[in-house]
């Protein structure tokens, strides 16, 4: 089964969650064991990138510790061309579309295509938006974060995204960010779009990620809590899901 088919059916069911390793922040036999526990607690996909230090050797080591250890879905989750995995099941080809490199919007992307099309990687087209504190992704990607009092302008992006044929908006304050996306900003891209909302970044307890899977996100993603804390994953994952 393809993975977007996988995720549309497990989006039919309900919320989903999603566990985000960086290849550059743990061994590979960490990650493998990360994975393991994130989808016994009910995670529901395994996301591989991050935006410093990861290279390709970093990448394929990691994503086939991981399918070692699971058998949910490898999506990569990469900072630029150099961060891809033939072992992985997928690629978000993702576009960070209020940077302000051109590189960050199409050109990673051209530089990647061909290794896509050849390993037979899926692409899963995808809008990222960068909001407010946007942290160290907000820098790689050259971004001019979207300010966090300003939800129409995360719906125009949002839409924008849709109407260029995406599958799924990401919504992302950053990794490690103090406060995740507002809620309401949430919300309102929730009500105006008609593919999946993705939204991460800064959700580290329960009922973070209860909040954010209520005012609308589709899909939680979490990455340093469990870096960090696996045990309090298994509540997330439930909160997400609401359990
Ligand atoms: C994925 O960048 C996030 O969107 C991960 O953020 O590490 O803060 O969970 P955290």
């Amino acid at each position: 089964m393809k993975v977007l088919d996988y995720l549309r059916a497990r989006l039919a069911e309900g919320k989903v969650h999603m566990s985000l390793l960086d290849p550059d922040k743990m061994t590979p036999a960490e990650a493998g064991e990360v994975a393991f526990r994130a989808t016994l607690a009910g995670s529901d996909a395994i996301m591989v990138g991050g935006s410093t230090g990861v290279t390709p050797e970093k990448t394929d080591a990691t994503v086939k510790a991981i399918k070692d250890r699971t058998r949910v879905p490898v999506i990569l989750f990469p900072a630029g061309a150099h961060a891809l995995s033939r072992y992985a099941d997928a690629v978000y080809f993702m576009s960070v579309l209020n940077s302000r490199n051109v590189r960050m919007i199409v050109g990673e992307q051209k530089k990647a295509a061909r290794a896509v099309k050849a390993w037979g990687l899926e692409a899963i087209p995808m809008g990222y938006l960068i909001v407010e504190p946007g942290m160290r992704v907000a820098e790689v990607g050259e971004a001019q974060p979207i300010p966090r009092d300003d939800p129409e302008e995360a719906v125009r992006y949002a839409l924008t995204a849709q109407f260029l044929g995406m599958q799924f908006v990401y919504l992302e304050a950053g990794s490690g960010a103090p406060e995740s996306v507002p809620v309401e900003m949430v919300a309102a891209v929730k009500r105006e779009i008609a593919i999946p909302l993705i939204v991460g970044g800064g959700i580290r307890t329960p009922e973070a990620a209860r909040r954010i899977a209520r005012a609308g996100a589709d899909v939680v993603v979490t990455g340093t809590v469990i870096e960090q804390d696996q045990g309090r994953l298994q509540a997330i994952v439930d909160a997400v899901k609401g359990l």
